[in-house]
């Protein structure tokens, strides 16, 4: 890394220490728009990365909660208010054990360039909380959503910041969500969070996004070598919202996807998964992947294990950060993968990716492969804003026209830059461009 640049990374590092997951993404960022920012001397004077790499805003609380047996419970909040530049802050909540300040901030600064890519006008944002919604019942969920908000609706709005579902927020926490929020300030804002349930503001197509948009993204890649889904065996890490509806479009798409995971273990299902069936386990019953080993005949259910040592042409990591690694990534070479599109944010870590291009696979990074998500957000905040309900076919149209159109601006981008093909680095210059060229405009603030 060049010397300036490097001095800009060690202050961040002074000044974000015990935070891994903000490190790494921020390294990566740097890395990877680092001839850009040595040619552009506009950036250098207006102090661009020192700026862009420290958010606006963060907002750390308690959250008190009573659980079923009257207990009393104590979890941390987050709202990272990371860059207005392009629009109202916009990004997930995650309700997780694993969450930090550090991973939150991770997820807010990915989400800067992220939704830069979409085009929409959505400015970069990440909560959650390491609440644990495992085990947990319906009304402990709703009284912790509720005291969540409690404390979130001081600082969000539909003009101000829009959260939506990430990992363990889903339909039914928003919705809890949601009802706190309208009784608490007393109005019916419908676009102050989305990912809402279709009837009382939500989107169609909104739950599908992120998977099918990932989907559209791998078609795309797949094309610049004249290749496509049809007939590949596809792995899926994950079980969850982006996984589900990856899985679903994949074999619409005529691919076999063969794979889920969870944090219990991975399940191989060489009958192709039975998406249904899945959904009914995770979407209703809230039920573990063993459970559906258990209910097809071929599947095997491996405690404690990964998917990436399985068979196949494609992988779709789609469950959490840093999932894959350097050794994961050789594995997957020797069994024959050819792509590696991120659907979950940041879940190759950086020998993952090294060993990736080396190889010259088709490797897409989080911030471009699983924008559809939060792009289809901002759709449903049209929708909204202008009280109008798009039909499932109207919005997914767009959804596919966004994501071809980030898939050519990361291939145009990295041919001006001269690295052809390389997506990574595509997709971080269009997206820290677009942001950069706002900020000077916008003065220095
Ligand atoms: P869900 O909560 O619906 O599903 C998450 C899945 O990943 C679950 O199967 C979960 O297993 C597994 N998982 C989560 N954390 C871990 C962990 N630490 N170790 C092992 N497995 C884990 O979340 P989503 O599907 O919404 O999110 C998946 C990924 O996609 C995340 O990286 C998220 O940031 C990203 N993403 C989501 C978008 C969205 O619109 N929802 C948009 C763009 C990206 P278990 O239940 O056992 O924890
Ligand atoms: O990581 C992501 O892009 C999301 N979790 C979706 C965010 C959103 O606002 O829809």
């Amino acid at each position: 890394m060049d010397s300036r640049l490097e001095r800009i990374y060690e202050e961040a590092l002074k000044r974000n220490p015990t935070q891994p997951e903000f490190q790494q993404a921020v390294r990566e960022v740097i890395e990877s728009v680092e001839p850009l920012l040595l040619e552009r001397t506009d950036y250098q004077e207006a102090a661009i990365l020192e700026r862009i790499i420290e958010p606006e805003r963060q907002i750390m609380f308690r959250v008190a909660w009573q659980d079923d047996q009257n207990k009393v419970r104590v979890n941390r909040g987050y709202r990272i208010q990371f860059n207005s530049t392009l629009g109202p802050y916009k990004g997930g909540l995650r309700f997780h054990p694993s969450v930090t300040l550090s991973v939150i901030k991770f997820l807010g600064f990915e989400q800067i360039f992220k939704n830069a890519l979409t085009g929409q006008g959505i400015g970069g944002g990440k909560g959650g909380s390491d609440f644990d919604p495992h085990g947990k019942t319906d009304n402990e969920v709703m009284r912790f959503c509720q005291a969540f908000m409690m404390e979130l609706s001081k600082h969000i709005g539909a003009d101000i910041d829009v959260p939506a579902g990430d990992i363990g927020v889903g339909a039914r926490e928003i919705g809890y969500l949601f009802g706190q929020y309208k009784r608490l300030v007393h109005r019916n804002e419908a676009g102050v969070l989305t990912g809402k349930r279709v009837g009382w503001g939500g989107s169609l197509c909104r739950t599908e996004a992120t998977g099918y948009g990932l989907v559209t993204f791998t078609k795309a890649m797949l094309g610049t070598r004249d290749d496509s889904i049809a007939g590949k065996r596809v792995l899926v890490s994950g079980a969850g919202n982006v996984a589900i509806y990856a899985i679903e479009k994949v074999q619409k798409e005529g691919g076999i996807a063969v794979s889920i995971s969870d944090s219990s273990g991975a399940v191989y299902d060489p009958d192709g998964i039975d998406v249904e069936l899945l959904k009914d386990i995770k979407e209703v019953r809230r039920g573990r992947v063993s459970e559906y080993a258990e209910l097809r005949p071929n599947a095997q259910f491996r405690p404690d294990a990964k998917v990436w040592g399985i068979p196949a042409d494609l992988a779709l990591p789609c469950a959490t950060q840093n999932e894959v690694d350097a050794n994961d990534v050789r594995e997957m070479i020797a069994n024959g993968v050819k792509l590696i599109a991120e659907g979950a944010n940041m879940p190759l870590t950086p020998g993952a990716i090294e060993i990736a291009q080396a190889a010259n696979l088709l490797y897409a990074p989080g911030k471009a492969a699983n924008a559809g998500g939060v792009a289809t957000s901002a759709l449903e905040m049209q929708q909204n804003a202008s009280l109008q309900a798009w039909s499932f076919e109207a919005v997914e149209q767009k959804l596919d026209e966004i994501m071809l159109d980030i898939h050519s601006t990361c291939l145009s981008t990295a041919q001006e830059l001269g690295v052809p093909g390389n997506y990574l680095v595509g997709a971080n210059a269009a997206g820290f461009m677009k942001v950069a060229d706002a900020m000077l405009e916008q003065g220095i603030i």
